[in-house]
């Protein structure tokens, strides 16, 4: 299997970090924005990451990837089966990769990936706005609905947490943690699940990245 992409994606990580808990392999094929690869483009015609290939399937967005890898693979259960429990849990990856990683992307599409990837200045006061005024109801949010647990969803790890905190890595790559004093239980549901094996080594590899482009 093959996933093509970046992991500074949200999309391209939380992908990458199911597939670790599933336990499963994937190779992962680095793709920049814009890039041409013609087995890239194949599997994602509008040339979004990830993109992904399994023998002849192939098929891009990340949710349309997991969707498939879940019923390929159904053990362990990251999408529960439960009707209400499965709703949840792809409500929270919605949030997740529009509302969440929407807001958190205009300050680090801004700030990191217009100056540093394409050589152009962001939009510094659009992603200012995003930080003062549109993240702080999303992690009030994030705060109110995540049960003593620690898990969103069945208190057990499911997509939903997988994908909730996959826009968090951006935020951290920022310099920018959640505030314990204000937002203790969001701030420790990151920070579990960052140290998780399937997300640790990918902020690892990503920090070196970024250490390695700022010498
Ligand atoms: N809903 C898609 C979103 C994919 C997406 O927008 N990826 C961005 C990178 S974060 C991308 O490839 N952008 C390049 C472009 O729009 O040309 C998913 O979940 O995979």
């Amino acid at each position: 299997m093959i996933i093509y992409g970046s992991s500074l994606s949200p999309f391209v990580r939380k992908t990458l970090a199911y597939v670790a808990e599933k336990g499963l392999k994937a190779d992962l094929k680095p793709i920049g924005l814009g890039n041409t690869d013609p087995d890239f483009v194949a599997c994602s015609p509008f040339r979004k990451m990830p993109a992904f290939r399994d023998g002849d399937f192939a098929i891009s967005d990340s949710s349309a990837i997991i969707t498939y890898l879940e019923a390929k693979f159904p053990e362990p259960v990251l999408v529960p089966s439960e009707a209400k429990s499965r709703a949840r849990t792809i409500w929270f990856e919605e949030f997740a990769d529009t509302i969440l990683a929407a807001c958190l992307g205009k300050m680090f599409f801004n700030r990191i990936v217009a100056p540093r990837f394409l050589g152009r200045e962001g939009d510094l006061a659009a992603a200012e706005k995003a930080e003062k005024d549109e993240m702080p109801p999303l992690i009030d949010y994030i705060e109110g609905v995540l049960p003593n647990s620690g898990f969103l969803v069945d208190d057990r790890l499911t997509l939903a947490d997988l994908a909730v905190a996959s826009p968090f890595v951006n935020l951290l790559h920022m310099g920018i943690a959640v505030d314990a004093s204000q937002h203790p239980k969001t701030a420790s549901f990151v920070e579990r699940m960052h140290i998780r094996p399937s997300y640790a080594p990918l902020i690892a590899k990503e920090r070196s990245f970024f250490n390695r482009q700022a010498r």
